[in-house]
């Protein structure tokens, strides 16, 4: 049987992944690769309905534990419906956040308990992990003069857990690294504090250090 790649972007708020997930897939595309982008939440009609859901800003917020069933939820439909028949099909897949979302923002940001996590989210992936994740890491100011410039631009204000206070959001980046460290073969960082292209250049010689110069061995 064939088998694709699974490759995962991971990162705070505004760190510039479905940017770089997107251009990923255009690289791989030219190169002959059949590549399917997809995002969590989201990805399939339910997970998107759960996405609208856990972004839902009105009365009845989830708790903690909500919260955590209907990530995972969605990510069982992802996983089942598009993933896993992709890979099956020799495709590669580009995911813009998986698992490692779920350890950063419910377990380090806030504060489930990570062995718990780990149990519940392998049931619902049914033991998927990626080939590549790749941690795009960047200063929260950085981050967080892109998300001022994105709703400037577009209109719009940030959502509920974008809303999360400072600590949050320094628990997270520092849950990213612990990530990182405990599987430097597979989560490698990326500094993402620079330009889209200067980002791009480290993200392309991630992945082709990890799978080599794929199909027409084109390199920027
Ligand atoms: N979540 C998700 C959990 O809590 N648990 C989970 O298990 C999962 C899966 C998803 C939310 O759900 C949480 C995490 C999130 O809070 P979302 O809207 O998908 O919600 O949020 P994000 O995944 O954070 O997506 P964003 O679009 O907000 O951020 P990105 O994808 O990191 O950033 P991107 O590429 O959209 O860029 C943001 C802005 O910055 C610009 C872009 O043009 C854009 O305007 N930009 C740059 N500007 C300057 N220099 C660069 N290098 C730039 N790169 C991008």
């Amino acid at each position: 049987m064939m088998t694709g790649r699974f490759i995962t972007f991971e990162g705070g708020e505004g760190c510039g992944k479905s940017t770089q997930a997107a251009r990923l897939a255009d690289e791989l595309r030219a190169r002959g690769v059949e590549v399917v982008v997809t995002r969590e939440p989201g990805g399939t009609r339910l997970a998107e309905l759960i996405r609208s859901l856990l972004k839902d800003e009105r009365e009845d917020p989830p708790c903690d534990r909500s919260e955590l069933l209907l990530f995972l939820a969605a990510r069982a439909q992802l996983v089942r419906n598009v993933i896993r028949p992709a890979l099956a099909a020799g495709k590669w897949v580009v995911c813009d956040r998986f698992s490692d979302s779920t350890f950063a923002y419910q377990g380090y940001g806030r504060g489930l308990p990570l062995d718990a996590l780990r149990l519940m989210n392998d049931f619902a992936v049914n033991g998927l992990s990626p080939d590549l994740t790749l941690l795009l890491d960047v200063r929260p100011e950085v981050a967080l003069a892109r998300m001022r410039r994105r709703e400037e631009a577009t209109n719009t204000s940030s959502d509920r857990i974008e809303q999360a206070g400072d600590g949050f959001h320094s628990r997270l980046r520092d849950g990213f690294a612990r990530l990182a460290e405990a599987e430097p073969g597979r989560i490698k960082t990326i500094d993402a504090n620079g330009s889209q292209d200067e980002v791009w250049c480290k993200v392309l010689a991630a992945v082709d250090a990890a799978f080599g110069a794929t199909g027409s061995g084109r390199r920027l």
